[in-house]
């Protein structure tokens, strides 16, 4: 239902409760559900889908996708994509925590893959739950290492501890019993959320469910049908790996890390460092595995999508498709994340308002036809902290106070915000337990992007920054931070950045000491 036939309908129910009551309590609840925006009944449902470490040119929507998702792509053309979305820290647990609240994580704690969830923030789906929402959380949902009981805001959930496993994960149900669950995890999870789906149908309650993926996060396991999807797509490493000299020192070091491409790759190569030839065999199987877990995603989402549509559910449910973070495949000699390079923090979002369409839905939804509907395509900068708002706006609920995230609904109803942000904060803390990545704090603008490395001890950074030009470079394959003719604009974007930071309440930056890029492999247990 659009904004305005909300309003419409709102305020018909209002006169005519007027009208038939003469009672002030009934005025005066109408009154409360119109201040809120939306009457209980009238509020649309949420589905929130969100993988792990998607990169966002890996859904079909993006031209260079070489992942084709058809599913996905129908829920674009009949809704939006947003093209220039990240996150604040490309790291699970600190963007999860982000995401549920509409904050950074210097201020709701989560800087680290082990670091609880505070139970006493709020998040949107505690703010939808007292709004009288039916919650549910199916699948992985990584802060706290080891926990798998029960979080605040939800009503099922239903989780593992620590990554879960692709196949027989052993899953804790409703804080209850732990049962493994044979299967394929993407399956095992969807089949989760399909149940709930059809359960609400009929229910009196709007409901909001997050379908948390493990795919397509490492170690690469595609399903079975889907292992060879990509054997014919030459993988070479991309041009960027090779582009170091203008770079910082650490650079060239991760390269024969864990994170970096002559290491491991996870569990791709059994001797490393590999710098020969052959040795990007090794990389090209691991991408391919990478893409092949994505293909049971989209999957995932057609099933979904169709249970909906069964149920007679679809058009009163708002669809949100995101990842928690981005990924490095070979760029600039990284595999992993962490760092504020695109392919890290840049992450693909995709959405379906309830009731609102770009184009009309497409017959077949595999036609990626020229003829096609065009996706409506959201520009402005959009981060993980304006999910809070942005579900809670579109659900009619009243917003979490004193979050840093803002309210995307205007720009997905083809409006544009001229007071929307020009300048995006990014921050990692260095982990002693992946010690491949320095301290980074960045700003992105829409054309620049100014990366620092600070060393924690409040001197002078020791490693030397980048400065790309995302207009003229948008694979960030030159560092432009020594170019004289640029020496005032990388003042003015430190400026900004510190501008950001004091406006984001992050000032004073405190952060590990960096001790360096370690050659050592990560704890078998967290990796
Ligand atoms: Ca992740």
């Amino acid at each position: 239902m659009a904004r305005s036939s909300i309003a419409v309908s709102i305020r018909s129910r209002f006169v005519s409760l007027r009208r038939s009551s003469s009672t002030a309590t009934l005025v005066h609840l109408a009154l409360a559900c119109f201040a809120c925006g939306v009457a209980a009944q009238d509020r649309p449902n949420v589905l929130f889908i969100l993988t792990d470490d998607q990169r966002w040119d890996t859904v079909g929507l993006e031209p260079q996708s070489v992942v084709a998702t058809p599913h996905l792509d129908r829920l674009g053309r009949e809704g939006l994509r947003f093209a220039n979305h990240f996150c604040t820290t490309s790291l699970c647990s600190p963007s999860r925590a982000s995401i549920l609240t509409g904050l950074y994580p210097h201020a709701h704690g989560v800087r680290d893959n082990f670091t609880e969830y505070p139970e006493s923030l709020d998040t949107w789906p505690k703010a939808l739950q007292r709004a009288g929402y039916r919650t549910a959380y199916f699948g992985k949902y990584h802060m706290g290492e080891v926990n798998d009981e029960v979080r605040g805001g939800f009503d099922r959930f239903v989780t593992h501890r620590g990554q879960g496993k692709y196949f027989d994960t052993e899953f804790r149900f409703d804080g209850g019993e732990r049962r493994v669950v044979s299967g394929y995890y993407t399956s095992v999870v969807t089949d989760m959320a399909e149940a709930f789906v059809r359960e609400q149908a009929d229910g009196d309650r709007p409901w909001a469910m997050i379908v948390g993926h493990k795919a397509p996060h490492s170690f690469y396991v595609p399903e079975p049908k889907y292992e060879h999807a990509f054997d014919h797509v030459n993988v070479p490493y991309p041009p960027s790996a090779f582009e170091l000299d203008d770079n910082a020192a650490w650079y060239r070091h991760r390269t024969a890390t864990w994170h970096g491409i002559y290491g491991p790759l996870f569990d791709f190569r059994k001797e490393w460092p590999d710098r020969s030839a052959e040795g990007a065999e090794a990389f090209a199987r691991m991408v391919r595995s990478y893409w092949g877990t994505i293909l049971s995603v989209d999957d995932s989402v057609g099933r979904l999508v169709a249970a909906l549509e069964q149920t007679g559910q679809l058009e009163r449910t708002l669809i949100i498709f995101t990842s928690d973070n981005g990924l490095l495949e070979g760029e600039h000699g990284m595999i992993d994340k962490r760092t504020a390079h695109e392919p890290s923090m840049r992450i693909p979002l995709i959405v379906r308002l309830p009731q609102v369409r770009s184009a009309e839905p497409t017959e077949r939804v595999d036609d990626r036809s020229a003829e096609a509907p065009r996706p409506r395509v959201v520009e402005r900068m959009t981060s993980t902290v304006d999910f809070a708002p942005s579900i809670l706006e579109i659900c009619g609920v009243a917003p979490i106070d004193g979050i840093h995230g803002r309210s995307w609904h205007r720009l997905a109803l083809g409006h544009d915000d001229p007071a929307w942000r020009t300048s995006l904060y990014y921050a990692y803390d260095y982990e002693r337990q992946f010690p491949y990545t320095p301290n980074v704090r960045a700003v992105r603008t829409e054309r620049w992007k100014l990366i620092r490395y600070p060393h924690g001890d409040s001197g002078p950074d020791r490693h030397k920054g980048d400065l790309f030009d995302l207009a003229s470079d948008p694979e960030e394959r030159r560092n432009r931070i020594d170019d004289p003719e640029l020496a005032d604009l990388v003042g003015e974007l430190d400026a900004e950045l510190q501008r950001l930071q004091r406006q984001l309440g992050a000032l004073p930056d405190r952060m590990p000491i960096d001790e360096g890029i370690g050659t050592e492999l990560p704890d078998a247990s967290i990796r």
